[in-house]
């Protein structure tokens, strides 16, 4: 009995080998820091979903395939997409899967791939009965989440405080333009921080696993965006600012803007969705959604379909009344003039899927935005509105908004980080001084490790700062690199920011997020622990590099991403 279970199990460890190189062979290796950052669950796993069945799939039971869909929405849909069409995962279509056969599934899931396919039986994370289902569930036809439209916006549209009741001048005394908006993704929430005193002004009510803050053209309104899709509008001229607005623009969404071109400023905001692919423009004032685009269409360079083409970055163009729409799967960008939202223009840009997240150079004409799947940085020219230049930088980059620097020999620079290596790029910015280094990686820093998600600068430091949360060794994944923007040869000085924090828990504790003052003379960091256990923010002062001043407090859950008022109104980064 023994004996047949080893010769199963060495058949099966061959088999894996075997699907493991022909997957290598087939597409680009990802690591596994990127895996395990993209697989976090998705809301759509609440959502009805209408099921048509597949006759040449393995049979299931009604239960049984409930359970998977469940599954599969927690922890397969952020790489192999919500149709399975594939996107930093292979696609897993009918069509494909039946081909291959519930086996050969089963060892793939069981045991992983080189290219970053989770070991999901070996690492124990799923039982052998577990891989079957999955194994048999990706056979059948994946089922479609409903569409939401004009109609599902309007019911969740809530107007809290009406334009006119609203303060007629700034009712508080805090200096708003150092105010941090932090993140608390596992609570829904976000914590106003008064930048001065350090002391939490109020825990706003926003969406669920809320994703990033921004800040209106004036300064006044904040704009928060949950993975469910719902939008959360903030006045901090309030006594105590609080949500004013609110209204679930889709299923699933990480990106919100509004517009700042002169004479527009405070008037439209703009959020684009996961599911369904699409963005909405609303009301600046009450959030009214007033315009759906569908981004479904054709991927750059192939020119095939993909029906799920997710929206990642948006940002509001300073130099015309236009949106930059980054579309994830189709790898284009989309110029959209909201000038006229009645006969909407839009310019589209292809350059390389997947865009995901990005930032303006320091001229602010050029958006720079990480194709993360092509190892590469497009650099979207907003004036002429097209493509300036694609850089091929390293293993899945990963900017956040980037950092830009005056580099003493290369002059504007924008650099980021990556997931994949532990190098930093710089690209040079500036084609009408600097034009030899235009658009070209014209240096590479060296950090300590991949899995770094978030770069930052500040035009009044000389120091440019790099996390790595995702590395998996603590020592680094718990601590900030440094490096002296006047001396970037000399390599970076680690800070240990974790331990700053003094946690009285063990955990994660990853930090994650530079993020200056509005003075430019402080770094805030977050110190992200899981939900029951202690989390902090540290504050670092820039000149001396030392620790300035931590803020506990048992309402600062899971703080992730934090967003000062001045530098996310004016994109300084
Ligand atoms: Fe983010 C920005 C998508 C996981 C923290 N994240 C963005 C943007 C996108 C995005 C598209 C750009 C928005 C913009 O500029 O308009 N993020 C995704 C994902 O799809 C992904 C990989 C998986 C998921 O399930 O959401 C993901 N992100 C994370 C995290 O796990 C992070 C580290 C912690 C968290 O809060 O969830 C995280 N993402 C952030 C932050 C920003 C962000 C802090 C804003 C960076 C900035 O400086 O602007």
């Amino acid at each position: 009995m023994k004996a047949i279970k080893t010769v199963q199990h060495l058949a099966l460890a061959a088999l894996a080998m075997a699907a493991a190189t022909a997957m290598a062979q087939a597409g680009k290796g990802v690591s596994q820091p990127e895996m395990n950052y993209q697989a976090g669950g998705s809301p759509l796993v609440n959502e009805p979903m209408h099921q048509s069945t597949n006759p040449k799939a393995p049979p299931m039971t009604a239960a049984e395939f409930e359970k998977a869909r469940q599954t599969y929405f927690e922890r397969c849909a952020g790489c192999h997409g919500v149709l399975r069409k594939g996107a930093t995962g292979k696609p897993l279509t009918p069509d494909l899967t039946t081909a291959k056969g519930t086996d050969y599934l089963k060892v793939f899931i069981s045991y992983g791939s080189p290219a970053g396919m989770p070991n999901w039986l070996t690492s124990g994370e799923m039982n052998e009965k577990e891989v079957d289902l999955m194994a048999r569930y990706i056979q059948h036809e994946p089922p479609t989440p409903p569409e939401y439209g004009m109609a599902d916006m309007k019911k969740t549209w809530r107007v809290i405080v009406e334009p006119k009741d609203r303060p007629k001048k700034k009712l508080n005394n805090y200096n708003i333009e150092n105010i941090f908006s932090t993140t608390l993704r596992d609570t829904g929430e976000v914590a106003l921080i008064d930048g001065d005193t350090k002391q939490i002004i109020n825990i706003v009510k926003t969406g669920y696993a809320v994703h990033i803050s921004r800040t209106s053209a004036s300064g006044r309104y904040l704009f928060v965006i949950g993975r469910d899709g719902k939008i959360n509008m903030i006045d901090l001229w309030m006594e105590k600012p609080d949500n004013v607005a609110e209204v679930r623009v889709g299923l699933e969404a990480r990106s919100v803007d509004t517009s700042k071109f002169k004479g527009y400023e405070d008037k439209l905001a703009i959020a684009g969705s996961y599911w369904p692919p699409q963005f909405t423009i609303m009301d600046g004032d009450t959030l009214e959604p007033k315009k759906i685009v569908s981004t479904r269409g054709m991927v750059v360079g192939t020119q095939e379909y993909h029906p799920e083409p997710r929206v990642a970055s948006i940002v509001a163009s300073h130099f015309k009344p236009e949106f930059v729409v980054n579309v994830k799967e189709t790898g284009k960008t989309l110029m959209v003039d909201y000038s006229n939202i009645d006969a909407l223009k839009v310019t589209e840009i292809g350059s390389a899927p997947f865009l995901h997240d990005g930032g303006w150079d320091s001229s602010k004409r050029y958006f720079m935005v990480a194709a993360n799947n092509s190892n590469k940085i497009a650099a979207i020219d907003a004036k002429e509105g097209k493509l300036a230049a694609i850089t091929d930088v390293g293993k899945i980059p990963h900017p956040g908004r980037g950092a830009n620097l005056l580099h003493p020999k290369f002059g504007p620079v924008w650099a980021t980080g990556h997931l994949g290596d532990e190098t930093i790029s710089l690209i040079g910015t500036d084609p009408k001084k600097h034009k030899q280094y235009a658009f070209k990686e014209v240096a590479k820093l060296t950090g300590p490790g991949g899995g770094a998600l978030f770069i930052k600068s500040h035009p009044k430091s000389t120091h440019l700062y790099s996390d790595a949360p995702l590395n998996p060794d603590p020592k680094i994944s718990q601590s900030i690199v440094v490096y002296d923007i006047k001396n970037l040869d000399k390599g970076f000085v680690t800070l240990p920011v974790a331990e700053w924090a003094d946690l009285k828990d063990d955990g994660a504790k990853r930090v994650v997020q530079p993020e200056f003052n509005k003075a430019g003379n402080e770094v805030w960091f977050a110190v992200w622990s899981a939900k029951n256990k202690e989390s902090a923010l540290v504050i670092v002062d820039d000149k001396t590099l030392k620790l300035k001043a931590v803020i506990k407090d048992p309402r600062l859950i899971t703080p992730t991403g934090h967003f000062n008022v001045y530098n996310t109104q004016h994109d300084i980064y």
